[in-house]
């Protein structure tokens, strides 16, 4: 009985690490495939951000190892006890009920498991709201059923993004690929503000391993770096209504230099921001100024509110600039 067992276990674990070797091997073949689903494949698709590198190893180092571990064992009881305590084998069984120490110790090493886990999952977590100093923002609207995307800060206006026609996209594409796509830049940190105009969609790109939900009236938020060019793809993953999966999520990650070039083609620019606060403080000059002529304008009429109106008339100089 001892040799069937071991024989058993050793057919389990065959069985667990094959199954495993095919998991980790599918991202391996989709290297030249990123950002994309393969045909039959397995497992995660490769990671292609930095957060999604310690997702994967979350899942891959920690939970998939535990797991497996957990099924072969239990499988392995189970088979044990078909075996070794059935009628024919065991005729007389023992009479006693409870195992005070076995006891504890099925309570006790789950505990330590989970614990062991959660460690790894809060670190997860946290990097998840740890934000870093962003170098592009795209705010992303989800509509029934299409995205919106604006870039704030190079003063690129809102855009709709629609899914490519079957006709249109390429075959293995079809539902992934969009006419216009977000474009970021290759090595930058890309902040996503996330809203939605009418229900809840949800915003995932498994490459880069984000998924944020979007809600009307609420503001979330998440951030990538993508470390090649290309182009990704996800799609909306929350239930949003008729055309759900009709609305996909195509980011074209590009050069520095492409992406500025971008940004002019869309009316905007990469100093916008320089060039706003030139402009404001330009408009405030003028209004510094003036400032001195107040006490004048107070001595020629001195009533209580005279002095307080330039102030207020140079006022909206300032935001009108913006
Ligand atoms: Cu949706």
């Amino acid at each position: 009985m001892g040799m069937g067992m071991r024989a058993m276990a050793r057919l389990g674990g065959g069985i667990a690490a094959t199954a495993l070797a095919a998991i980790f091997a599918a991202p391996a073949m989709a290297q030249d495939l990123l950002g994309q689903p393969v045909p039959a494949g397995l497992g995660l698709q490769t990671a292609a951000a930095p957060l999604a590198h310690e997702a994967h190893f979350f899942h891959n180092v920690v939970l998939m190892p535990v797991i497996t571990v957990i099924c072969v064992l239990v499988l392995a009881l189970l088979v044990w006890i078909a075996i070794r305590y059935n009628k024919r084998a065991n005729p007389t069984p023992a009479k006693w009920s409870h195992n005070t120490v076995i006891e504890v110790i099925w309570t006790v090493v789950p505990v330590l498991i989970l614990v062991g886990i959660s460690l790894f999952s809060f670190r997860l977590l946290f990097a998840y709201h740890d934000y870093p100093d962003s170098d592009v923002t795209v705010k992303i609207t989800g509509n029934q059923w299409n995205w919106g995307y604006e870039y704030p800060d190079q003063g690129v206006a809102e855009y709709i993004s629609n899914m490519l026609p079957e006709d249109k996209a390429p075959k293995h594409l079809y539902r992934l690929a969009a006419d216009e796509p977000m474009v970021v830049p290759v090595g930058q940190n890309v902040r996503l503000l996330i809203t939605a105009s009418d229900v809840i969609h949800a915003v995932a790109v498994p490459a880069f391993a984000i998924k944020v939900d979007a809600v009307p009236g609420r503001m979330n938020e998440t951030w990538f770096r993508a470390e090649k060019e290309g182009d990704y793809y996800g799609q909306c993953s929350e239930l949003c209504g008729v055309d759900h999966a009709f609305m996909p999520i195509h980011v074209k990650v590009v050069s520095k230099e492409a992406f500025a070039a971008w940004v002019a083609s869309k009316g905007g620019s990469m100093t916008k921001a320089a060039d706003d606060a030139a402009a404001a403080a330009a408009a405030a000059a003028p209004a510094v100024a003036e400032a001195p002529a107040a006490p004048a304008a107070g001595a020629a009429a001195p009533t209580d509110a005279a002095p307080a109106a330039p102030a207020t008339a140079a006022a909206p100089a300032a935001p009108a600039a913006q």
